[in-house]
């Protein structure tokens, strides 16, 4: 595989999505269409790296969804980068379309139409053509259509690419306050991707309950954050918040507010497993409720409650985060469900930065942030010198640290010593060799050592994968931050082989980091699996660059709980004296 960049698996996700939605503008039969979406959700949501697999000539076709056809496809896109598939279709599509399909009340049927009566090709084409108002005349379509797609055309723009979860919060939490006190509104609740804690989200839901919807609707769509209305019926409400985020409101009744809770909440790939097992049992599921139909008569089996609806169907409640088909169906039937990690288990942060390096806080108002957060412990771990740009600590600069720590904690002490206990790290740098941005002496004499890439993001694989390698076999080292280096909507993390790094990193006792800030969330969910499959220990670490960055930790624990981690598996939720003992390579 030298020189040529390992597909990963969401690349080939991806591609299988776009297969899908071409064949469907195509005018192809349901069940291939559907075929290529499985595959994708399969590959989107496997642990292992297909490409790997591919290598070393594991038979794909045992995988959910994946037949003949498809198997070979990855193969050859493993090869050449490209499903065949997606080529062959590009060659006879514009690609342009699958922006076009995008548009509120297009749908691939009449993205087709428009393409071949108008020769629309993207949304630029579609544009133009709606300006002239040559959508309206075309069959089917209407004045009424013409303006939907005009409407319709910004709010893709705008939100052309997904949302980090981070930047969602603080737009929705208003809106749900809204929601949920508008008159005759009995419930209110977030669901989708947002409520599983998805690293980033394509839109938001919201639902609600009330006997009367129109109250609660108006009140979203005269909202001061909404520039525009996609439409608003009886049951559903979608409006487009400033910079781009679209909302979905859906409006139910109290008595089935439980069911539409598990539909919408999703994942589209648990809801299928889980209207499956219902059918199995003689029953329907859907957002109305759990039903069961006898003499021709639909009685309610369960609705109001979601953890009703997992009973009845002989399921634990199944949390948020899990729900991805991914396995927590069986293991909530065994009732294996692990018991995810909380943010209260959290004991401490071990990764932020202070003004010695790249941060805007000092030492003081760091540890007295941690100190109201109520971590019994925490860790300094300011940039190795490599980082210029961050004014990185060098040997020299490392001992007036360390002088101006003795100095604090000698005050600490004369005040009664009530904060966490501070543990003093570095974030060094792995060179491009593999070597460390630190000499030997200070290496053994930190508390922590974090180990991170920040420079040659693209080096081959096997290159890259022996750089980090050599640095986490070095016996100082503690702690792997970022293991991809990506930036969520930004940049892909760099071509490493991570289940290489992985088994090298449970021989050392070196902590995998989900980085929690909401711009990296590195290792994500998936990586967090297999890194705990290969016997890697987890760390939370938010790598604050100031005071309020500590409060980041949210993020990333929902991350390690949508990764099916628990409080044992991460070295932040175990008492001091255990850290201390992982640190020292001492039993743990
Ligand atoms: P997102 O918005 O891309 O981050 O992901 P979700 O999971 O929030 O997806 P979304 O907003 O399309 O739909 C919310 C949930 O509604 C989804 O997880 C499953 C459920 N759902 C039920 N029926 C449908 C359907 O026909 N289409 C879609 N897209 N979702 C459906
Ligand atoms: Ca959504
Ligand atoms: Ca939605
Ligand atoms: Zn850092």
């Amino acid at each position: 595989m030298s020189g040529v960049r390992r597909l990963g698996n969401a690349e080939i996700a991806a591609q299988l999505e776009r297969v899908a939605e071409l064949l469907e503008i195509d005018g192809a039969n349901a069940f291939r269409v559907r075929a290529y979406r499985n595959a994708a959700e399969t590959a989107a949501s496997h642990p292992e790296s297909l490409a790997a697999m591919v290598e070393q000539e594991a038979d794909l076709t045992l995988l959910r969804g994946i037949g003949k056809d498809i198997a070979s496809g990855i193969r050859a896109a493993v090869r050449e980068g490209t499903l065949p598939q997606l080529a062959e279709l590009s060659e006879r599509l514009p690609l342009g379309l699958l922006d076009v399909v995008q548009v509120p009340g297009v749908g691939p049927k009449r993205a087709r139409v428009l393409w071949q009566e108008r020769e629309v090709v993207d949304l630029d084409t579609l544009e133009r053509v709606a300006r002239e108002g040559r959508v309206a005349d075309l069959s089917g379509f209407g004045q009424k259509t013409q303006e939907k797609v005009l409407r319709g055309i910004e709010s893709v723009r705008a939100r052309q690419g997904r949302l980090r979860l981070g930047d969602t919060e603080q737009l929705v939490r208003p809106l749900l306050e809204l929601v949920g006190q508008s008159p005759g509104v009995v419930r209110a609740a977030v669901a989708g991707s947002l409520r599983r804690g998805r690293e980033t989200v394509g839109d938001v839901d919201l639902l609600a309950s009330a006997d009367d919807p129109e109250p609660v609707s108006t009140a979203l769509r005269e909202a001061d954050s909404v520039i525009s209305v996609l439409g608003s019926g009886d049951t559903k409400t979608s409006v487009v918040l400033r910079g781009g985020l679209q909302v979905d409101l859906r409006v139910v009744g109290d008595g089935s507010f439980g069911a539409a809770l598990a539909h919408f909440t999703g994942s589209k790939a648990h809801n299928v497993a889980m209207r499956q097992r219902a059918i199995e049992r003689g029953l329907t599921l859907s957002e109305y409720g759990l039903m069961r139909e006898e003499d021709g008569r639909e009685t309610v089996v369960a609705s109001k409650q979601e953890a009703e609806i997992y009973e009845a169907l002989g399921l634990a409640w199944i949390p948020p985060e899990l729900r991805e088909d991914r396995g927590e169906i069986a293991a909530a039937e065994r009732g294996e469900l692990p018991e995810l990690i909380e943010l209260e288990r959290i004991r401490g942060d071990l990764h932020w930065h202070t003004s010695w390096s790249d941060g805007s806080d000092d030492v003081a108002a760091m540890v007295a942030a941690c100190a109201e957060l109520g971590y019994e412990y925490c860790a300094i771990t300011d940039h190795s010198q490599a980082l210029r740009m961050t004014g990185g600590l060098d040997a020299a600069k490392l001992e007036r640290q360390w002088a101006e720590l003795d100095a604090f904690e000698a005050t600490r002490s004369e005040a009664g010593h009530e904060g966490p206990v501070l543990l003093r790290g570095l974030e060094v740098d792995i060179l491009r060799d593999g070597g460390l941005d630190l000499d030997e002496a200070w290496l053994e004499r930190l508390d922590l050592v974090i180990v991170s890439v920040h420079s040659h993001f693209d080096l081959p694989q096997a290159q890259q994968t022996a750089r980090i390698v050599r640095a986490l076999k070095h016996p100082q080292v503690n702690v792997l931050a970022h293991p991809t280096g990506r930036l969520l909507g930004r940049r892909d993390g760099y071509d490493v082989d991570l289940d290489a790094v992985f088994e090298v990193a449970a021989g050392q006792a070196v902590a995998i980091e989900c980085n929690a800030s909401p711009a990296r969330l590195d290792a994500g969910d998936v990586d967090l699996m297999r890194a705990a499959r290969a016997g890697c220990t987890a760390v939370i670490n938010t790598d604050a660059h100031s005071v309020a960055g500590l409060n980041d930790m949210r993020f990333g624990v929902l991350t390690a709980r949508r990764g099916w981690l628990t409080a044992g598996a991460i070295l932040n939720a175990w008492p001091l004296e255990r850290v201390r003992a992982f640190l020292e390579g001492r039993g743990y």
